[in-house]
């Protein structure tokens, strides 16, 4: 009997159901009659909470008592994913839940499905930001996650007849939510624009507008911590509701005006990925959810002071900034001490220099955000002179340091026209990381190489994870409950290296057979499940190869694509009889950005790709392309497990690390990718032989650019000397996938002839060749187990708990609550 160490509920199945039908009677007013799957779960949910309230209280006062300096996580985005399985498994409630709801009448899965998913991040960095709140807990460290609770999560995503993506906003709130607790008692006001007055030698902000910012808190429960922390979410509010002397002149728009602006600011999430735009209103944003939660840490930490200590602020919390999104904070902390609460510049910036530590989460320029400084002296007049004035100081302690001028302009944080975030959190906090060892050293050596030049100290690594427990536990249950007899113990859900203890098992026949059979009833369940959500009918005996991130040309979706284009240009051609094939399913998930029109074409490609070749008699079933819609975590938990191959195949030092990659290799898919991100790890880890490398590595894409490659377009002279590319580009040219239309992809299609800035052609054959591998590894079933094995049991390393204790240890040196 394997030990199991998950936590225990001192209620019995009987007593959930008694406390489910209280929550529907007393609070909701319904019947267990009159109760849908939704009342149900809203019940459930407000009955989990309860159960969780005494150590959220607890872990709250304990926090603001003891001497553990807590993390302050701010970030603009925490794709968070449903709640309530989660919350069931932290509290030990899991089988009291599927007994009471079956006792009451309902099927516990129908419950689960009623929960509505909150889309309030674009993609890895939302879900890491969710996946390291979950660690920390779990970790039973004090935390806080500060972000923004947006009204409009990401846009739903839907497909139209012609295969292109159509956006629809995602009012995620439009049915109860049982989780956010909106905290009207202790909100914060947050103002803009304005001017910046001398009164009595001191600078003095006059704002022109303000907003309050409502905190809408969520529970974190820790697994198997006992430990519940906070995720607060600010909502914007107006102070001036209604206009009433306006309305009386029946100008009823005019009249609800300043609420609509001031409720704007946390209307909706941006929708990109890499590239910042929507300038204002996103400023707006980061500014207003950065200054409420430095406001609020001030109140936690000082209850009831007037004329705290400040400087012992940053050993109280220190804020890790997620992304240049929240760098504002940086000068409205120095503003909130000198202005506020009267400390002078030296101080203000010490205190702000030990508070603050920055990640970043990019190597495309693109995404470090610039501000244009006319915008921040509009919206934040106060901030641009503090932001000079780091400067200032920036520049005279470079040259003190003897950095030559000219450097020391390219450093500079404050260029006269616009403000670099990226190098304000550099120099304005205690540490840098990137997220991956290769993505971290090319910080050092390329994005931040000056900075690191100055201040080698400064500069770390954390490389990213993800959590076990719904990654793994809740996604996979039958993989999970193999790995607890394999192991004898569940620990390994707390303590993921332990997963190191399956290795031997990989030569252990029975052991293998068993994990193919946990993987074919994914599969199965996977296929049920497509059929049901999206009416595919996917064949859970061909291999499942999937590819799901954001779209983005340096990600290669069209590398993909094109591949099996060539496949099928191959049968068309009768070069490859189908029969020859081995069977393959290939299913994307990919949302683009509304505006990245290189990115909406590719979907719009993808999507007639599968809509030919999947009907095509010729092909018989033995090539297939499915692109669900609307990708997101309950997508990712249905297919992930039942996903035999994996597509990490980014242009090498491009992709910071990704975390999808972590969380196939967990679940016992196998990766084809290219020397990037955090790929680099997983494949020393797993081992050589257990991942499918292929592709140029970073050094060689820089000596390709340096070439010219994208500037002289020598993507030609690889479509010109490869007949399968040439055949595949060709068929996208002539109108095989938009019904004879030769012009529906022609942008694609030149830029892929003469630019292809991120090099898919120049990696193609190389893709196909590792392709043939794979299909020849897949043939023989035990061998492709065994190796899948083995990247399962290697890959504790990608624990977001060992992410969250390397912050600890060279970050936030800190550690759990005693
Ligand atoms: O693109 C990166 C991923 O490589 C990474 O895994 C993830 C979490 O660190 O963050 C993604 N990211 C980067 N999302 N937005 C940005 C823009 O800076």
């Amino acid at each position: 009997m394997a030990e199991i160490t998950a936590p225990q509920s001192p209620v019995t199945a009987e007593q959930f159901a008694d406390e489910i039908r209280e929550q529907l009677k007393y609070t909701q007013g319904v019947t267990v009659e009159q109760a849908k799957p939704a009342d149900v779960y809203v019940a459930a949910a407000s009955a989990v909470r309860r159960h969780l309230m005494d150590s959220w209280m607890k872990t709250q006062a304990d926090m603001v008592n003891g001497n553990t300096k807590a993390v302050g996580y701010l970030s603009a985005e925490f794709l968070m994913g449903k709640q309530l399985e989660n919350a069931l498994l932290n509290a030990g409630l899991t089988e009291q839940f599927d007994k009471a709801v079956e006792a009451l009448g309902f099927n516990a899965q129908e419950v689960i499905d009623a929960e509505y998913e909150p889309g309030l991040g674009n993609g890895g960095l939302g879900r890491l930001a969710a996946c390291f709140i979950d660690s920390l807990a779990s970790l039973g460290v004090p935390a806080f996650g500060y972000g923004i609770q947006y009204k409009y999560g990401i846009f739903k995503q839907e497909f139209d007849e012609n295969g292109k993506q159509i956006e629809t906003p995602d009012y995620w709130l439009a049915n109860e939510e049982p989780w956010g607790h909106i905290d009207y008692n202790r909100d914060q006001k947050v103002s803009f624009g304005g001017e910046v007055v001398e009164e009595n030698g001191r600078k003095v902000w006059k704002p022109a507008w303000s907003v309050r910012a409502v905190p809408v808190d969520y529970m974190v429960p820790g697994y198997a911590s006992g430990r519940v922390n906070t995720l607060r979410l600010w909502s914007a509010k107006s102070y001036d509701e209604f206009d009433l002397l306006t309305f009386n002149k029946s100008e009823y728009l005019d009249a609800v005006k300043p609420q609509v602006e001031a409720e704007n600011i946390s209307k909706i999430l941006y929708p990109e990925d890499s590239t910042p735009q929507g300038k204002a209103l996103r400023l707006e944003q980061q500014y207003f959810f950065v200054s409420a939660s430095i406001h609020d840490a001030i109140r936690v930490f000082y209850p009831g002071q007037d004329k705290p200590d400040l400087t012992t602020f940053p050993d109280k919390i220190n804020f890790q900034l997620n992304d240049t999104h929240p760098v504002i904070g940086i000068p409205e902390l120095m503003r909130v001490l000198m202005d506020e609460y009267d400390y002078d510049w030296d101080t203000a910036w010490d205190i702000t220099r030990r508070t603050f530590n920055y990640t970043c989460h990019t190597l495309l320029p693109e995404a470090l955000e610039v501000w244009p400084s006319k915008l921040i002296g509009e919206l934040l007049p106060r901030h641009l002179e503090i932001i000079e004035k780091i400067n200032d100081q920036f520049e005279a302690e470079l040259k003190a340091k003897g950095v030559a001028a000219d450097t020391i302009k390219d450093m500079a944080i404050y260029t006269g026209d616009a403000v670099r975030m990226a190098y304000l959190a550099t120099y304005g906090g205690s540490h840098v990381n990137g997220v991956a060892e290769l993505h971290s050293q090319l910080l050092k050596d390329v994005t931040l190489k000056n900075f690191s030049d100055v201040y080698p100290d400064k500069f770390t690594n954390v490389t990213n994870g993800v959590t076990p427990r719904r990654f793994i536990k809740l996604a996979n249950p039958r993989l999970s409950d193999l790995i607890t007899e394999g192991l004898g113990t569940d620990k390994w859900l707390s303590d993921l290296e332990l997963l190191k203890g399956l290795v031997p098992l990989a030569d252990d026949d029975e052991f293998v057979k068993k994990f193919a059979a946990v993987k074919q009833a994914n599969k199965v369940d996977f296929s049920n499940f497509a059929k049901r959500k999206y009416g595919f009918d996917i064949d859970p005996n061909t291999m499942i190869n999937t590819m799901v991130k954001r779209l983005h040309e340096y990600k290669r979706q069209a590398l993909k694509i094109l591949s099996v284009i060539a496949d099928y240009a191959d049968i068309k051609s009768g070069k490859v009889s189908a029969d020859d094939i081995m069977p393959r399913t290939i299913v994307f998930g990919a949302k683009a950005a509304p505006g990245y029109y290189l990115a909406k074409q590719t979907i719009q490609l993808i999507n007639n790709v599968a809509r030919v070749i999947n009907n095509d008699p010729d092909v018989k079933g033995k090539l297939n392309v499915y692109f669900p819609w609307n990708y997101n975590i309950e997508l990712a938990m249905n297919l992930i497990p039942a996903t035999d191959l994996d597509e990490q195949i980014s242009q090498a030092g491009k992709e910071a690390s990704g975390t999808g990659n972590m969380k196939f290799a967990l679940n016992g898919a196998l990766t084809v990718g290219t020397l990037d991100g955090a790929n680099v790890e997983i494949r020393e880890r797993v081992g050589a032989e257990n991942f499918f490398l292929f592709g140029m590595t970073e050094p060689e894409v820089s000596a390709l650019y340096a070439k010219g490659y994208d500037t002289k377009g020598l993507s030609r002279e690889y479509y010109e000397k490869d007949p399968q590319l040439k055949a595949a580009i060709d068929m996208v040219a002539d109108g095989t996938f938009s019904d004879g239309d030769k012009d529906t992809y022609k942008d694609l299609v030149n830029d892929w002839l003469n630019k292809d800035y991120f090099m898919t052609l120049a990696d193609f054959r190389a893709y196909m060749d590792i392709q043939a591998q794979i299909e020849e590894t897949y043939r023989d079933p035990m061998k492709w187990s065994r190796m899948a094995v083995l990247n399962v049991a290697n890959s504790g390393y990608f624990s977001s708990d060992r992410s969250i204790e390397d912050y600890l240890e060279r970050i936030w040196h800190t550690g759990p609550l005693k």
